[in-house]
């Protein structure tokens, strides 16, 4: 069929390009099928962007085969596998970690089942690089939002703070990367230091335990928090209040995602500033999907726009949030 002699045709290096048959059982005439493997529900973000796939999907009378792994690498890759199995035309995968994927990619690509990465990038070898086992990445720049982070931080504390790091799941691209950005972002003040960092696996309950754990271990030595999302800054805001410690006014808390809790949070005083990463992934996951059952070339890496939100803009950003 048409796209598929273009698909073909369009044998482009450096940008993606389907240059492979699509399984299926006739042409673009017939309904697309999408499998799509989903970490899991561990935050509102999570739950956010679950939602704008499940309803770009519908809108676009794609069917959309979905699987909720609970956070684990073992049920992505069954998923992955049943997906493949059932010939469906196109993979999306949100990698809950960066590395152990080669084996199946390898698997989908065999049986010409192009694969597209949302919201979180993986790791591959050398060898595994040359190999064009997944067609495009659609995420945020973690490294970025870390940087961003550290520079709104240095800029309200002139420079001086000794900081708590609430790390995402361990083994994560967002985990790596936002620590990699925020450390960046401090090395140039010497008065801004991490003297305590764990994994509260981006969940608001494990997120006040820890902190529950630093405010036993550094007290009052600590004057701010950078979560690496908001449900654990919010985990984090519970644990400063019961022990009597005024989050933003006594110790300064800082986050990623930009969800609703987090305006409302910061509306409240409580949260002092989040750094947006868009979940709302649907439109451009099936934009990217017709492009490419078009013949069309997409870029390997199709990057988000991110913006930091404070206390100053909360109450009217507020009323235009969409997640
Ligand atoms: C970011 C995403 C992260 C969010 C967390 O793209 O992978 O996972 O920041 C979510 O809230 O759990």
């Amino acid at each position: 069929m048409r796209w598929m002699k273009l698909a073909a045709m369009m044998a482009v290096g450096g940008i993606s390009a389907v240059a492979w048959a699509q399984p299926g059982k006739g042409g673009a005439a017939d309904k697309l099928t999408v499998g799509f493997s989903q970490v899991g529900a561990e935050s509102e973000w999570r739950t956010a962007e679950t939602q704008s796939i499940r309803g770009e999907a519908e809108k676009r009378g794609a069917e959309l085969k979905f699987a909720d792994a609970q956070g684990k690498q073992v049920n992505q890759i069954k998923s992955v596998k049943s997906f493949i199995t059932q010939r469906v035309n196109f993979i999306v995968i949100a990698p809950v970690v960066e590395t152990g994927w080669e084996p199946v990619l390898r698997e989908a690509k065999a049986a010409k089942i192009p694969v597209i990465l949302v919201d979180r990038g993986i790791k591959l070898s050398e060898a595994g690089e040359k190999e064009d086992l997944y067609t495009t990445l659609i995420a945020s720049d973690f490294v970025e939002e870390g940087r961003m982070a550290a520079e709104w931080l240095a800029k309200t504390t002139g420079g001086e703070a000794r900081i708590v790091e609430l790390q995402g799941t361990t083994g994560s691209a967002p985990a790596i990367d936002r620590q990699k950005g925020f450390a960046e972002g401090i090395a140039g003040h010497p008065g801004m230091k991490i003297i305590k960092t764990q994994s509260a696996d981006f969940t608001r309950a494990k997120g006040k335990e820890v902190m529950q754990s630093f405010i036993k271990s550094e007290g009052k030595n600590i004057t701010a928090v950078y979560a690496h999302n908001d449900d654990m800054a919010l985990g984090a805001i519970q644990a400063l209040e019961e022990a009597g410690i005024k989050p933003s006014i006594d110790v300064r808390v800082i986050s990623i995602d930009a969800v609703k809790g987090a305006f409302e949070s910061m509306v409240a005083g409580k949260l002092s500033a989040t750094v947006e990463c868009n979940p709302l992934l649907g439109p451009i996951v099936f934009d990217t999907i017709e492009r490419l059952r078009a013949g069309q070339t997409v870029p390997r890496f199709i990057k988000q726009t991110d913006r930091l939100f404070d206390q100053k803009d909360a109450a009217e950003a507020i009323k235009t949030r969409e997640y």
